[in-house]
């Protein structure tokens, strides 16, 4: 949802950082405002701003202070973080007003009867983001995670106060298909009587469609069928303005609005229908990582990577490991990319069977888990480029307990979203137990880098293999490869292409795209990765993962010449 017309106070910037080691603040009374002259900047992980906090995962203390005027008082305020983590405790003016658990969704809490008007306030917040096997994603340490890549920790999204009327709009909830099918519902905190009015604007903001509604249990919706809607596409991405005003004794009091599409999603005989065509997803795996500001990536590099990924021919990506940015979606929106919207429950390498069982069933886990993917769906379910949720990121679901974890979060997605159909990125091949619960199944393969070293033919041979022999267990679902990829190291070359050159990885990609866009069961396929990006500390890595097609800093490899050739040549419906 978004807030245009609601006044702001952005509160990005530079901030006082202090690490606490030994997490004593809080005893010490740090709320209260604590003495450093170090610096850091928000939006951006804390982590490279400085080479001494780098390899740190622990707590650190931010605090600032900002102006309020006088002339919002009366007004309620809300303060909000787009995303910050791993556990976020925030104080204003000596008193706690809220606590969040998880880095990527975001959160609000009403600050109206904390704020000083027309007076300086004193914002202190801490940031826990010790590594510890109770968090999602599960780690041990800072080099010892059970994903791949850097732990990076902070404010990593920008951070504002907004301020309402006392009656205000809540959150938007809004259902359309491409043949002009429009169902939206605000949710309204009014304790008066009120009415919502509804109001559709095409691309040059002229109104096509206006409706009232009144206020009833705390909502107002409004459901119409238009005729001669323009339907979003990956080619033609139209975006449409819904605006919703709330009156409240014929005064227009909070007014919001949200960019939508006309667009519909099906999975119908095995293939992944948009606007009732069949699709084919072609694009990347990614990351949200980027040099010193680690987990934030600025506007203009977003930018940057839309036009890459446009240029290459791709039309979709999965947001791994973990929901992206509001900014990084309201792209794939208008360059009319397919997401597949990721949580952050990524259990790549769990150590061991136990523990993957122990933490797979604790009730502790399963309603934070539960509760991430309620926050993600939430925040983006209103976009036409979400086309697709991933619940896990290679779970250990060939364990009856995983497998039940996976059933309970597309259980909780389904009544929160019956629209999307989901996924998850599987690499338990035949044995995983989950895939019977997801509408389409996504594979995982590093056949040719991790296993058949050094022979791209064998290890190609063994994928395809695999992923047949899952086509006939669930012949009526799509199946995508949600990751297959080889790290080279720029400027590195090797005739024969040998293992970390780009000409290996050029021909590791050209293969497996060659392969598997013949195959008629398969309906995408998502590169790992798009960009290089850092990893914890190992002897496998090189400091970065380096199988981005293009370096950290987006400059490209060989492969890039050959994925866009061979991008170019499958057609977005087939
Ligand atoms: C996959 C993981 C991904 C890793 C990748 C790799 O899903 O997060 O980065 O392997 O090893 O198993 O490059």
């Amino acid at each position: 949802m978004k807030t245009p017309r609601r006044p702001k106070l952005i509160l990005n910037g530079f901030w006082n950082i202090k690490i606490d080691y030994s997490d004593s603040g809080e005893v010490e009374g740090f709320f209260k405002g604590f003495e450093s002259s170090d610096v850091v900047y928000v939006p951006s992980s804390y982590n490279e701003q400085n080479p001494l906090w780098d390899g740190y995962a622990g707590i650190v203390w931010y605090q600032r202070r900002f102006y309020v005027p006088r002339d919002y008082s009366g007004k309620r305020a809300r303060m909000i973080f787009k995303g910050a983590g791993y556990i976020t405790r925030v104080w204003l003016n000596g008193i706690f007003v809220g606590e969040h658990e998880g880095s990527y969704t975001q959160f609000k809490f009403d600050v109206t009867d904390v704020i000083r008007y027309g007076d300086w306030n004193l914002l202190v917040v801490k940031i826990d983001n010790r590594i510890s096997i109770d968090r999602i994603p599960p780690g041990r340490s800072i080099n010892e995670v059970v994903y791949d890549f850097y732990p990076y920790g902070g404010i990593h999204r920008d951070v504002y106060l907004e301020f309402t009327s006392q009656e205000y709009i809540n959150d938007l909830k809004i259902i359309t298909t491409h043949k002009g099918y429009l169902y939206a519902e605000a949710s309204i905190s009014s304790s008066k009587l009120c009415e919502a009015i509804f109001r559709l604007r095409d691309r040059e903001l002229k109104e096509i469609f206006m409706a009232k509604a009144p206020c009833i249990n705390g909502k107002s919706s409004i459901e119409t069928t238009l005729a001669n809607v323009v339907p979003w596409e990956p080619e033609k991405p139209y975006l449409y303005t819904l605006e919703v005003e709330l009156v409240v004794e014929n005064q227009v009091v909070d007014a919001v609005e949200e960019y939508i599409g006309f667009r519909s999603i099906g999975i119908v005989d095995g293939k992944i229908l948009i606007n009732d065509k069949p699709v084919f997803l072609k694009g990347f795996s990614r990351h949200e990582d980027y040099p010193i500001t680690g987990r934030y990536v600025p506007g203009s590099v977003l930018v940057r990577d839309f036009y890459l990924m446009k240029q290459i021919g791709a039309n979709s990506f999965r947001t791994s490991h973990y929901p992206y940015s509001d900014e990084h979606l309201d792209l794939a929106d208008s360059f009319g990319m397919l997401v597949i919207l990721e949580s952050p429950i990524c259990l790549s390498g769990m150590p061991s069977n136990d523990d993957a069982r122990k933490w797979c069933s604790n009730p502790i886990i399963i309603e934070k888990a539960l509760k991430m993917v309620e926050e993600m769906v939430l925040q983006h379910r209103n976009r036409p480029s979400v086309v697709m949720y991933s619940i896990l990121n290679e779970p250990p679901t060939d364990l009856e307990e995983c497998a039940e974890l996976a059933r309970r979060l597309v259980e909780h997605i389904k009544k929160l979203d019956p629209t999307r159909p989901i996924t998850f990125a599987s690499h338990k091949r035949a044995n995983d137990k989950a895939l019977q619960y997801v509408d389409v199944i996504s594979l995982n393969f590093y056949y040719g880098w991790y296993s058949e070293w050094g022979n791209i033919e064998e290890g190609l041979r063994k994928a395809l293999d695999e992923t047949g022999k899952i086509h006939q267990l669930f012949p009526s679902k799509p199946i995508i490869i949600t990751e297959f990829g080889a790290d080279a190291v720029i400027g590195l070359h090797s005739e024969p292409p040998l293992m970390w050159s780009e000409e290996y990885q050029a021909e590791f990609l050209r293969r497996y795209i060659e392969e598997f866009s013949r195959k008629e069961y398969i309906h995408g396929l998502h590169i790992w990765n798009f960009a290089d990006f850092r990893t914890p500390q190992n002897h496998w890595r090189t400091m970065l993962n380096r199988k981005g097609i293009f370096t950290r800093e987006r400059q490209p490899k060989l492969s890039v010449r050959i994925v866009k050739d061979l991008f170019s040549k499958i057609p977005t419906y087939r």
